[in-house]
């Protein structure tokens, strides 16, 4: 229906430009051409230099109007150290070349009202003028060497990277069709090798080198968060196609390249907390964000810093936005450490990794604090000797009594503990599945936990502050009906006998 109007309207159009065709030129038979010819140049003439001023209005109008949804203007101005030189640079551009569009606009539909056809005059013809060739090459080149030096200076302010020593915060985006994958370094703060033939979509997303131990605490969070006024820096890259790192709150935008990675180093100085505050004042950001819910929260309640990608990299490019979110130190600290490594989470102990059967140093720092709690916990019991703690990971050679090297980490940590809490003296006891002959059996746990006092005692503990027995199969602390519970039962345990020594 829409679409048959549309096509009787542009008839009937049609129709009236014939009409007016045919009634111009009977009035020209009429009137003579000349005097009709005359008649309407100067109406057009006129009508121009209306629309010229009716056009400026406009633009400026609309300027004005849109004012405060303008990068640089309102409430948006730059959430970043470098932000509010390059609004100035725009602006200093926008003031020359808004001269020179005013000018050239009045200039052009002047001359077409002052130099349109009168009866007897006629055009002067000159080939050149020197004067005006000098006025309007100089001008402009001034103007031009003054922008672009004005130009470089911000540049070199802007875009120098960071000294390769320099405490700074780094972050990687990686584009790819169609989102961006985060990568964090972790407590080292370094971000671990990658190889691009290690890229694998299951679980190895960025082909991170897992035999590398800088990727072991490399994290890939969802939201991207920074502290406020530190300086961070990004590494951008791609993995398919050119994307584009742009984030318009904070005037950063750099192409992401696939295998050449790009470096952006900038310091944010807003908080979204501070941002929205400064939305909250302007009546445009103070209407319901869902016009359905209008109890519900207001538009700058919910502003939010983005990442989009600003390159046109396929039909799915809209959907590259990431929220970024700038909080204060303490509230980054506590993101930050409420994150796990992308290894720890999906690689390890999986057959992709290659310290599958080692202790890596985070575990045996957990482990420390856990066997310090554990002791900890024990010491305030009324009888601590009641509590028995099982040592973790110490291991033997099959049907022998010599430890392991991973042993090590464990029986430290005891020996750390009981050099801290000097008045200790403590029972190692070892414990066997049901394998075997049980005489054998208490033969074995018994060698097994002195060798572990004999480790404790090279470390500098008395031997009168620790006391060895084996137990056998006698007390098991879990089924022997299967593997995992026969496991369970082979252990190494230890108690607290007395105090105060
Ligand atoms: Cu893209």
């Amino acid at each position: 229906m829409i679409g048959l109007l549309i096509v009787g309207i542009i008839l009937l159009f049609g129709v009236v430009v014939v009409q007016i065709g045919r009634v111009t030129d009977l009035t020209a038979k009429i009137r003579g051409e000349e005097a009709v010819s005359r008649s309407i140049t100067n109406s057009q003439a006129k009508w121009l230099m209306v629309f010229c001023v009716a056009f400026l209005v406009y633009c400026v109008a609309s300027a004005i109007y849109y004012k405060n949804s303008m990068l640089g203007y309102g409430p948006h101005e730059a959430a970043s150290a470098h932000g509010g030189d390059i609004d100035s640079l725009f602006n200093t551009t926008l003031f020359f070349t808004g001269i020179v569009f005013v000018l050239t606009h009045v200039a052009l539909f002047w001359f077409t009202y002052k130099y349109r056809r009168v009866e007897g005059r006629v055009g002067i013809f000159f080939s050149h003028d020197n004067k005006l060739e000098l006025v309007w090459t100089i001008v402009p080149a001034l103007v031009m060497v003054f922008l672009v030096t004005n130009g470089l200076v911000v540049w070199n302010e802007v875009m120098p990277d960071v000294d390769p020593n320099a405490e700074v915060l780094e972050f990687e985006a990686t584009g790819y069709q169609f989102a961006w994958d985060i990568r964090y370094p972790g407590p080292d703060g370094k971000l671990g090798t990658k190889n691009f033939r290690l890229i694998n979509l299951a679980n190895n997303p960025l082909g991170q080198d897992w035999s590398d131990p800088k990727n072991i605490d490399d994290f890939h969070p969802t939201e991207i968060y920074l502290p406020v006024n530190q300086k961070v820096r990004v590494r951008i890259t791609a993995k398919d196609v050119l994307h584009n790192f742009y984030l318009p709150h904070f005037r950063l935008k750099m192409d992401a390249i696939p295998g050449l990675p790009t470096y952006f180093v900038f310091t944010p100085t807003k908080t979204t907390e501070e941002y929205r505050e400064e939305l909250s004042k302007y009546p445009e950001w103070q209407v319901p964000a869902d016009p359905e819910n209008p109890n519900g929260p207001q538009k700058w309640e919910l502003f939010d810093y983005e990442l989009a990608c600003a390159e046109l990299c396929g039909k799915g490019h809209y959907s590259m936005k990431r929220i970024v979110k700038i909080v204060s130190q303490e509230e980054y600290d506590e993101w930050f450490n409420s994150q796990t490594g992308y290894y720890i989470q999906n690689i390890r102990n999986t057959n992709d990794d290659p310290f599958k059967a080692q202790l890596l140093p985070y575990e045996v720092e957990a482990r420390s604090q856990e066997l310090l709690s554990e002791v900890e916990a024990a010491l305030i019991e009324d009888d601590p000797s009641t509590i028995s703690i099982n040592l973790k990971n110490v291991f033997f050679n099959i049907g022998s009594a010599e430890l392991k090297d991973d042993s090590k980490y464990e029986l430290d940590n005891v020996a750390k503990i009981m050099s801290e809490y000097n008045d200790i003296a403590i029972e190692i006891s070892g414990h066997t599945d049901n394998t075997g002959n049980a005489n054998s059996n208490i033969v074995l746990s018994g060698e097994r936990a002195t060798a572990v006092t004999q480790y404790l005692t090279e470390k500098g503990i008395t031997s009168e502050r620790l006391k060895a027995v084996g137990h056998g199969q006698t007390i098991p602390a879990d089924t022997n009906d299967t593997v995992e519970g026969r496991q369970n039962n082979r252990r190494i345990e230890m108690k607290i006998i007395s105090q105060n020594l």
